[in-house]
């Protein structure tokens, strides 16, 4: 495996403010694995086995699911301390999940949630990569960009790249990185004011927002390659994604992110060209 300083690529974000100073307590815990999940079938338990095959601890975070794959899950955690499952008693959203287990976690002292999708999709092998990337880089986001292969369908594919140059615009071109992938390491404490301070960011619209958001609060964005599979339903692939319904959440996200964006223009236009001379 190459070096995760090989990969990190680090580029200027146009930042309001000088990024919070984040410190990594030597001898503590600062890093969890944050799993949400809703109706995640058989694939949650597989994903989570993963997981911990690779760090320790794991959270999981139940999102109302009622599939029945919360119970399989609590039999793994009974024997597992380093696996905790959190549930939330009724559906309300992959961010509102992620917040769910943001606010715990701090409250214990971690300091970042590298998040995981629960349906197998993600590379759970590269999950001590990226962490270490991140304790390099402590006011770093770290942001998987995914390596598709022939699984993944096309239109998916060509919609997120719509999505990253909506993205881009709205950094102002910081750095290249993909804007729906949720394969990423965030600072906890920067993400959950950044939440706490939206009504939005609750649903399929958190991905995108959530690493805008902290690229305009100053966080770097550094993008490190991470291989992404989509598994057929007869492999247990599960998605909830619904054209309709999550293309109009998108849209309506990067309307309001592009308007922010406008508004917040006259600060971040010097500050993007003083890092650009750097
Ligand atoms: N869509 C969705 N996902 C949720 C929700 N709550 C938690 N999640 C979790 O968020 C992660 C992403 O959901 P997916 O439906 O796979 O979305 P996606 O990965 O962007 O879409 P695909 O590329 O089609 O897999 C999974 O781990 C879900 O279990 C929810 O209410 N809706
Ligand atoms: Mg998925």
């Amino acid at each position: 495996m190459a070096s995760s300083a090989a990969r990190t690529a680090p580029t200027a974000a146009p930042a309001p403010r000088a990024a919070p100073a984040l410190r990594v307590v030597a001898g503590r815990r600062s890093h969890l694995v944050l799993i949400p999940s809703y109706n995640s079938g058989p694939k949650l338990i597989e994903t989570v086995r993963e997981a911990r095959r690779f760090w320790a601890p794991v959270w999981v975070v139940i999102d109302g699911s009622t599939d029945g794959s919360d119970a399989a899950l609590a039999r793994l955690a009974a024997g597992d301390a380093e696996i905790r499952v959190l549930t939330l008693p009724r559906n309300q959203g992959k961010g509102a999940a992620i917040l769910h287990g943001l606010r715990l976690a701090e409250a214990e002292g971690y300091t970042h949630a590298l998040t995981m999708d629960a349906d197998g999709q993600h590379p759970a092998a590269l999950i001590p990569d990226f962490i270490a990337a991140s304790r390099a880089n402590p006011d770093g986001l770290i942001l998987g960009r995914p390596i598709f292969d022939a699984s993944a369908p096309r239109i998916r594919v060509l919609g997120r790249k719509l999505s990253n140059w909506w993205t881009s615009v709205e950094t102002l071109w910081a750095g290249s990185f993909d804007s729906l992938f949720g394969f990423r390491v965030y600072p906890i404490g920067g993400l959950r004011r950044v939440m706490e301070a939206s009504p939005w960011m609750r649903r399929f619209d958190f991905d995108a927002e959530a690493a805008v958001r902290l690229c305009w609060q100053g966080f770097t964005p550094i993008s490190l390659p991470a291989p992404v599979r989509y598994f057929t339903p007869a492999e247990g692939g599960v998605s909830h994604f619904r054209y309709g319904r999550d293309n109009v959440l998108l849209t309506w996200m990067h309307t309001r992110l592009v308007l922010a964006f406008l508004v917040r223009l006259p600060v971040f236009l010097p500050r993007r060209f003083r890092s650009s001379r750097r």
